[in-house]
């Protein structure tokens, strides 16, 4: 096992310093001598004295690397032949063919056989200081039991079950649980709206749902069945939905469902026996479809498989965390994104981690509620979002300083850029200055953490706000974006983010339309992977990301199109833009600009509201605009398109930024000057 030296870290401390102000420490004598301590499997790399040459093989030799890792990580029924077969140019991605493996298994049954009494979740429930731990035998038993009963109710390999849930220990196992039986899962956000999960539910042609009676967050009661209902009315496929009991309140139950378990009979689980024979599944399976949100209305169902989605998650969580075992990992994600997947369920469980399974807000019942948790469940690495960061530093450092946060060795940030303002507070407030801060960036298309200030060597700068590292087998580049889709090599530049190899954790495809994956991610800029983001190379060859490139906003972390915005049709509205404008807590909030049909007659603060619900019904709560600004006509090109870029600075009231205005429909500005002086509805707080 790897011991960590304890060294102290190094932060550039001065705000918004971007210039490096210590020298590189990358291959220092220390960690010359201790790779294959650092990395077991490293041992058998002829050659390679430091993580530096450990990072450049990983990439120059990226078959041996993970051909090495997944030997070693995995436990496989019948191994690979083949380490890769991909062609970026074509969308084609396989890893670790001709293998054979159960992902369930991985993160379960070698743990229950090493170590059965460890403990795999701790749920930290809504209501404060009611947790519940459940070990790996446990978990298993549970995994089981739901393994055999979608097995008796039909469910068959290769199916997907979605699952509507809560972050709890029962959505764990249902997860793990269509891991063992050889179906895909595809876990839907509890925050998604009946129609949201209606139209998930039927581009994954899900025959089975599983959810719960309700669910309960910052002590409010949320219907989720009753959501259930409405959506499955519109769903024609579905037969069958699983009801488990997260409150003592009955909910109406139709011939179509069945009940799980209740809290005090345990109905139809408890017919189940603990054992429930694992399939063996081939690496390029499909382990599930997650939905996310692209520049077109159309959300997409993207498909991660087994052995190399596991294998990254598992690989990323243990070293960008320096997660080792016996600790307590805290991730507050929600299940239903990519970073619960990723770092609440599969890394930590495939590393036989204890991992936290957050139900509640961070402000509930009170601001100190994430530390007070650091303090009972004993945490070492907490992994959370900017937003909340953002949020709990408005309330102080009194409700951080109430609890001890001594246990606590690494701090990570995901799912959108992080201020200096919030990363130092977070650094100097949380972690008392002594645990470094992870600032990672990833998607949900690339399945784990990319870039990351870690692994480095122990004592390697980091620069607050900067992801700045590519991990193991990660090859980004930049790519000039306006002239000529140009490689730009040089460092101190900005382009667009591209990865020039591929990894065993990036997505396959899009559920059911190979083609927009090729189109969204391959073909702008061919024999690349394009994330969809910009980023800048600092003089010293770090990467910031600076924001998405396309029609993308992000609210409070959370992916949406404003395409899939402006597509709630509302029959007073002739049309729509939505434009994303900077939010001191959110990162982003959502301004809508709406053009009225001729000849309606409704007030404009009545419609306002109305809009506001419809986005709430139709999408999520979080989607709904914060500025809703009824305009005569938007600027448009020539061509007719919307000139969003014009939206954006009118919103900024930076009117000598506008840009060249050429192509502009409208020469005399008369719109734009209208769009200024207009009143607007200010809806959310
Ligand atoms: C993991 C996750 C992905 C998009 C991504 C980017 C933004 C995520 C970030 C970040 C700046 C970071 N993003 N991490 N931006 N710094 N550390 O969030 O996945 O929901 O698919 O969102 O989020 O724009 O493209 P996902």
């Amino acid at each position: 096992m790897w011991l960590p030296c304890g060294c102290t870290s190094k932060y550039v401390a001065s705000s918004f310093a971007r210039r490096i102000l210590a020298s590189h420490l990358h291959v220092s004598g220390r960690s010359r001598c201790n790779v294959a301590a650092f990395m077991p499997e490293a041992a058998g790399f002829e050659g390679v004295s430091g993580r530096a040459a450990l990072r450049e093989l990983s990439v120059s030799n990226s078959e041996s690397f993970w051909a090495a890792v997944a030997r070693h990580r995995l436990s496989w029924s019948i191994p690979f032949h083949t380490v890769q077969d991909c062609d970026l140019s074509r969308g084609k991605i396989k890893w670790f063919e001709g293998g054979k493996l159960n992902v369930s298994v991985n993160c379960l049954d070698r743990h229950v056989h090493t170590c059965p009494e460890r403990v795999a979740l701790i749920w930290e429930r809504d209501e404060r200081g009611s947790e519940m731990k459940y070990t790996y035998r446990e978990l298993l038993e549970m995994t089981c039991r739901v393994g055999n009963l979608l097995r008796r109710h039909g469910v068959k390999r290769g199916d997907c079950v979605t699952i509507y849930m809560p972050t709890c220990p029962l959505a764990v196992a249902s997860m793990l649980a269509c891991a063992r039986i050889g179906a895909a899962h595809n876990v839907v956000f509890a925050g998604f709206s009946a129609d949201a999960l209606a139209e998930r539910i039927r581009d994954a042609q899900s025959s089975t749902v599983i959810t719960v009676n309700q669910g309960v967050r910052g002590g409010k009661v949320i219907e989720l069945k009753k959501t259930v209902d409405t959506a499955v009315e519109s769903c024609p496929t579905v037969k069958q939905v699983f009801v488990a009991m997260r409150t003592d309140n009955p909910v109406t139950m139709t011939a179509r469902d069945i009940a799980m378990e209740e809290v005090r009979e345990q109905k139809e689980m408890l017919k189940e026996d603990v054992v429930c024979e694992p399939a063996v599944m081939n690496s390029e399976d499909v382990l599930f479809l997650l939905y996310t949100s692209g520049s077109t209305g159309k959300p997409k169902g993207l498909v991660h498989t087994q052995a190399g989605y596991l294998l990254y998650a598992a690989l990323t969580h243990r070293y960008v965390f320096s997660y080792h075992d016996g600790d307590v990992f805290g991730c507050v994600a929600d299940i239903g994104w990519i970073t619960g997947h990723s770092y609440v369920v599969y890394g930590p469980l495939a590393n036989g981690a204890t991992t936290v399974l957050f139900e509640s807000t961070p402000i509930y019942p009170d601001p100190g509620r994430y530390w007070d948790m650091v303090e009972r469940l004993k945490i070492n690495q907490f992994y959370g979002a900017p937003t909340a960061i953002r949020l709990l530093l408005k309330y102080g450092d009194q409700w951080v300083n109430k609890y001890d946060r001594s246990t606590l060795k690494t701090l990570g940030s995901v799912g959108e850029p992080i201020n200096t303002e919030a990363w130092e507070w977070y650094h100097r407030v949380v972690g008392d200055g002594r645990c470094p801060v992870v600032d990672t960036w990833w998607q949900t298309e690339t399945g784990g953490i990319c870039i990351a200030p870690r692994p480095s060597d122990p004592d390697a700068e980091i620069v607050p706000g900067m992801a700045m590292r590519p991990f193991f087998g990660i090859k980004p580049v930049l790519i000039d974006t306006e002239v000529s889709g140009e490689l730009l090599t040089s460092n101190n530049t900005s382009g667009a983010l591209c990865m020039a190899q591929p990894w065993p954790g990036m997505a396959r495809t899009i559920h059911n339309n190979h083609q927009r994956f090729i189109e969204t991610y391959f073909q702008p800029y061919p024999g690349y992977f394009f994330t969809g983001d910009g980023a800048y190379r600092s003089e010293e060859g770090y990467y910031q990301i600076t924001g998405r490139l396309d029609d993308v906003i992000n609210v409070s972390g959370h992916r949406i199109g404003t395409a899939e915005i402006e597509d709630v049709v509302c029959p007073a509205v002739a049309e729509s833009a939505v434009i994303g404008y900077t939010h001191s807590i959110k990162g982003q909030g959502v301004y809508a600009f709406v053009v009225l049909k001729k000849g309606i007659d409704v007030k404009e603060a009545d419609l306002s509201r109305q809009l506001n619900g419809m986005v709430s019904e139709k999408i999520a709560k979080y989607a709904s605009p914060d500025f809703i600004q009824f305009a005569q006509r938007l600027p448009k090109t020539r061509s007719g398109k919307i000139m969003r870029r014009v939206l954006r600075k009118v919103v900024e009231s930076d009117l000598e930024g506008l840009g060249d205005l050429s192509t502009l429909d409208d020469p005399s500005h008369k719109c734009i000057k209208y769009l200024q002086s207009c009143f607007c509805f200010y809806l959310k707080m």
